[in-house]
């Protein structure tokens, strides 16, 4: 059985005790996983200070770059183990991890690269009523050790998001993924090894949250900044526990997001876009749209075309080609999902289609496979239409106005993204600057420009990551005054 290291001060390491790393789509093991215990975090983040004294706090912008740059090269060269590995542990389609997953999970380095190396600064010429005159300019340093928790549904691309813009700053990096999904993170730590990336630079431990690596690295004393992606109350435990020693925090949590679909959109366009937004990876990403608000006047097509879209998902094996719709991580996701399906029925949702589990007839129906799903008829204020499910499915509701379709989506206590569709863009505009939210798209979705601020409003999150929105996180700003 394949055993997944941490990788520890340039040390591929076992730990005391070991667990399962399952294949979500027929509950196979597919690997053991070794889990940091306390003094492994421990020896992880004494590695990394230890190398910000090193060659690594040397570095100049251009070579650190240039390694972002060779990382990046490592994953396009070992493409196809990456898919593999992250298709395994995710049971999402080769198809989508092609596209999206590993390809960024090397552009998120190309891109850093390119950040630092033309990232300005601010200056400023102060002139004082007394005649005194001075020149203030701003220098970049690094926050040192940088502790990245991150979720299951996009594995290799959450994890680059944040650990390319850290190193890119020059700071030294411990990271733990996922227990659900472990196996690209020691894949990444083969390539920045062989990058020429020094020992203590990169770490990995695994393990879990609660009385594991997620809190002994969020806890420690030595940590100068915790990034996090993940479930909003997660967020909120890890606040608490940083909280005594005031680190920086990064928060992308959770979202309940809503689309509006105006009579006007392009509804071929449109059909496939909302279809992606909500069933897209089994609608475990923290982008989908849970909540569909559709103009009455074309409330009932929308509804059986989005049931068509739905019904026509092909649920399979996910190392198939022709498969567009994989398993949920878990099985006890698997549950939790089923559970709000059932929750719809009793709060008196009509299921137009799915609420259940598919039947294949082969090792899948050991798997965590459900029914995409669509819910209608509930109240706004039904727990179904309130919390975030992480599944794929969807609530539709009418709307008559323009101002209550805006009024519903802003009702929540989340504010991660919203998508808008319209063929007036004129309106489009309008809208999108009234939604609360991280960021609204108009006729697309999940279409991502790496340099622009991403982030969530309320419990989605603090604070923005992405182009400058990174560097501002990863660095300190410090401000250089000069009398002249
Ligand atoms: P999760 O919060 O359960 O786990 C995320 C990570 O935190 C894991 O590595 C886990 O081991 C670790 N963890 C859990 N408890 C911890 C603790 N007390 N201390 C330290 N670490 C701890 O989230 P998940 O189930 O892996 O991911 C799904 C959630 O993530 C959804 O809510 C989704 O919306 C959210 N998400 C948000 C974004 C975003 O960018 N806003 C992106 C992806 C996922
Ligand atoms: O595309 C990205 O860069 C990004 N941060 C996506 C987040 C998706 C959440 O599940």
């Amino acid at each position: 059985m394949k055993v997944i290291q941490n990788y520890i001060n340039g040390r591929f390491v076992k730990g005391a005790r070991e667990f399962a790393d399952i294949n979500p789509a027929d509950g196979s093991v597919i690997a053991q996983v070794t889990e940091a215990d306390r003094a492994m975090v421990d020896e992880a983040v004494a590695a990394a200070r230890q190398a910000l004294e090193g060659e690594w706090g040397r570095l100049t912008v251009p070579a650190r770059a240039a390694v972002l740059n060779k990382i990046a090269c490592g994953i396009d060269a070992r493409f196809d183990e990456f898919l593999q590995a992250e298709v395994a542990d995710t049971g999402k389609p080769v198809s989508l991890a092609s596209k999206i997953d590993v390809p960024r999970g090397a552009a998120n380095f190309r891109a850093f690269a390119d950040i630092i190396k033309t990232a300005g600064g601010e200056s400023f010429r102060t002139e004082t009523p007394d005649g005194v005159t001075a020149l203030n300019y701003t220098v970049r340093k690094p926050l040192g050790v940088v502790g990245i928790i991150t979720p299951w549904n996009l594995p290799l691309l959450l994890l680059t998001w944040k650990v390319a813009p850290a190193l890119a700053c020059g700071n030294c990096v411990v990271a733990k993924p996922s227990e659900e999904t472990p196996a690209t993170a020691t894949l990444l730590a083969e390539v920045v090894e062989s990058s020429g990336v020094p020992a203590g630079v990169f770490n990995v431990v695994h393990g879990f949250g609660p009385d594991s690596a997620g809190e002994f690295l969020t806890t420690h004393p030595e940590v100068d900044a915790i990034t996090f992606t993940g479930e909003s109350r997660t967020g909120a435990a890890i606040m608490r526990s940083v909280a005594p020693s005031v680190k920086p925090v990064s928060f992308e949590l959770g979202g309940k997001n809503a689309a509006i679909v105006f009579a006007d959109c392009d509804f071929d366009d449109t059909m496939k876009g909302l279809s992606d937004s909500v069933f897209l990876n089994t609608g475990q990403v923290c982008l989908c749209a849970e909540r569909v608000y559709v103009e009455r006047s074309i409330f009932d097509r929308f509804l059986s075309a989005l049931k068509r879209e739905a019904e026509n998902l092909r649920l399979g094996w996910p190392m198939h080609a022709s498969t567009t719709m994989g398993p949920l991580i878990s099985r006890d996701h698997r549950e939790k999902v089923l559970s709000y399906y059932q929750l719809a029925k009793e709060e008196g949702a009509t299921t137009v289609t799915g609420g259940g589990t598919p039947e294949f007839g082969d090792g899948r129906d050991n798997g965590y496979y459900v029914q995409p799903t669509i819910l209608t008829g509930l109240p706004e204020s039904s727990r179904c239409v309130k919390e975030e499910i992480f599944g794929p499915v969807c609530h539709v509701a009418p709307f008559d106005t323009e101002e209550e379709a805006i009024a519903k989506s802003n009702d929540t206590k989340y504010g991660l993204a919203a998508s808008v569709w319209t063929s007036n863009l004129k309106r489009g505009h309008r809208v999108a600057g009234k939604l609360r939210a991280g960021i609204t798209w108009v006729n697309c979705w999940f279409l991502r420009d790496l340099r622009t601020p991403f982030g969530g409003v309320g419990l989605s999150g603090i604070g923005r990551e992405g182009g400058m929105h990174s560097l501002n996180f990863y660095s300190e700003l410090s401000n250089i005054c000069v009398k002249l």
